[in-house]
């Protein structure tokens, strides 16, 4: 497909969007923060449909109105009725026919300045509502450059659709420009990678969904090309149905934790997806644990309880560490092993219990593979325990709080400790924080206190810089009048 003149005037209009952002503030500190205070962007339609008069666009009106769609109509309203308020992504030649079906359908298409940002932004709003989100890019450069904000939300577990463009297969041999093997290179960073034709379109988008928000979450790429989805699509769309997670089969989780006198509960982000931080909490009392939790999982645990010690793989995490190895058994629950920077090196035994399967990273002498609130209601039935939790827990966040200050003190510059601890002790309490990638993430990551779940953002387990401020406008854009702060450093922010 070339650009017509049609086509630019879509361009323009996508382009002469604009996000009316209030009361932006930018505070520069050690490293720079940029405070985006209630951002209310909205990349929302300037002209109505029918202005703009591309060939395609007057195709897909008339398609609504006849029962079969055309594939760029199929996709817009399959995401539309899936909830999806806005897409993410850079236009080009082979997305401009869904780009237009999706603003008719009432769905944003959220420009971004590099397709990486989209990746991270689809992250962190899949992130924030628990529901599939999705960037629209275009073909070989828009594809390769999406890949690393892909592939970190692939890695952290995020439902997304990744549809890029793509030559037309059919084509391939004699047209060969921007054409790109993109099933290889998203091999790594995805669940699956779908072509879609008009012929397969109905039955695939159903399948991707559904394959995306199975456990383990992920990335699913489809690739569609403009003549695709100009084409009109065969069949009406599939039912999505995400594989259900049953109650662990194995109950020797359980006897391991009953033969526990001191156990230590580490918490990931698994928890979130599934919904359960009042069930944890409630585990943690029953059995008087004191709990710590990695990045991706921090605000799932009350930091203000007093079982609370604090993030792990994160600045001053010894004294956590220094616990667990005094516990006779963490409990692993719903983490995801890439989280951690440094190799595990704990002689405590482990024992797990997540959606996945073991993850070896852990060792765990037990593993329970099940739904966790199926899995924790039965450790909720073992008898109580008296803990030793609240001791060492309390110890923890002390013995951290005065690392922090005698780091903060060493020096008479403002530090990133201090920088943290003043965002920390001024912003409001249900503030969302996203941090970038760097020893800033270490810091505020550690300091800042999440007031529930979501209310910190970042990339773990593939750890790629880039992603705060996109995180940061996401959230905004999802979270309405919440004040969302990003922090990043001087590579986040070019
Ligand atoms: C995309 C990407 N490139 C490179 C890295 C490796 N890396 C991790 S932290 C870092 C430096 C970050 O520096 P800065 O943004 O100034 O933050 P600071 O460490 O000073 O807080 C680099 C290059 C990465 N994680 N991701």
């Amino acid at each position: 497909m070339d650009l017509f003149a049609s086509d630019v005037q879509l361009l323009d209009r996508i382009y002469g969007q604009h996000y009316d952002i209030e009361r932006p503030k930018l505070i520069l500190v050690s490293c720079i923060v940029a405070a985006l205070n209630g951002v209310k962007g909205r990349l929302a339609a300037e002209r109505p449909l029918s202005d703009v008069g591309l060939p395609f666009c007057y195709e897909i009106l008339q398609a609504s109105e006849k029962t079969v769609m055309k594939v760029a109509e199929q996709f817009a309203v399959f995401l539309a009725d899936l909830g999806l308020k806005r897409v993410f992504g850079v236009p080009g030649t082979e997305n401009l026919p869904l780009i237009e079906a999706l603003m008719g359908q009432g769905v944003d298409y959220v420009l971004v300045a590099h397709e990486s940002a989209a990746g991270f932004m689809a992250d962190a709003t899949a992130y924030l509502t628990g529901g599939l989100q999705a960037c629209v890019v275009t073909r070989g450069p828009g594809a390769s450059n999406l890949l690393t904000g892909i592939a970190s939300a692939h890695y952290d577990n995020s439902p997304v659709l990744a549809i890029t463009g793509e030559v037309e297969r059919k084509r391939r041999e004699r047209f060969s420009h921007q054409a790109m093997d993109l099933d290889a290179l998203y091999a790594p960073a995805s669940k699956a990678s779908i072509y879609v034709t008009a012929e397969n379109a109905a039955t695939m988008l159903a399948r991707a969904a559904s394959i995306a928000l199975s456990e383990p979450a992920g990335v699913v790429r489809i690739g569609l090309s403009g003549a695709e989805a100009g084409r009109d699509s065969v069949g009406q769309v599939e039912a999505v149905q995400v594989a259900p997670v049953g109650p662990p089969a194995e109950a020797e989780l359980e006897r391991v934790v009953s033969g526990s006198e001191r156990p230590f509960l580490l918490l990931g982000a698994e928890v979130w997806r599934a919904r359960q931080t009042g069930a944890v909490a409630r585990l943690a009392e029953h059995l008087g644990a004191p709990v710590a939790v990695t990045a991706r999982a921090k605000g799932v645990f009350p930091e203000s309880h007093p079982l609370y010690c604090g993030v792990v793989s994160l600045y001053q995490d010894a004294p956590i560490r220094a616990v667990m190895d005094r516990s006779d058994l963490i409990l692993v629950v719903g983490v995801n092993g890439g989280e951690f920077f440094v190799d595990w090196k704990h002689s405590t035994p482990v024992a797990s219990l997540s959606m996945v399967k073991a993850d070896p990273f852990f060792q765990s002498k037990a593993h329970a593979q099940g739904a966790l609130d199926h899995g924790i209601s039965r450790l909720l039935c073992l008898p109580t325990r008296i803990g030793w939790g609240e001791a060492a827990g309390r110890e923890c966040r002390s013995e951290i709080e005065r690392l922090f200050e005698e780091k903060e003190s060493s020096t008479d510059a403002l530090s990133p400790q201090a920088t943290a601890r003043v965002l920390r002790d001024s912003l409001p309490l249900d503030t969302i924080v996203t941090s970038d990638v760097g020893s800033h993430k270490l810091v505020v990551g550690q300091i800042w206190r999440a007031s529930g779940p979501g209310r910190f953002i970042t990339s773990s387990v593939v750890s790629a810089m880039g992603g705060g401020i996109p995180a940061a406008i996401a959230a905004s854009l999802e979270a309405g009048t919440t004040p969302v702060v990003a922090v990043v450093g001087d590579g986040g922010s070019s």
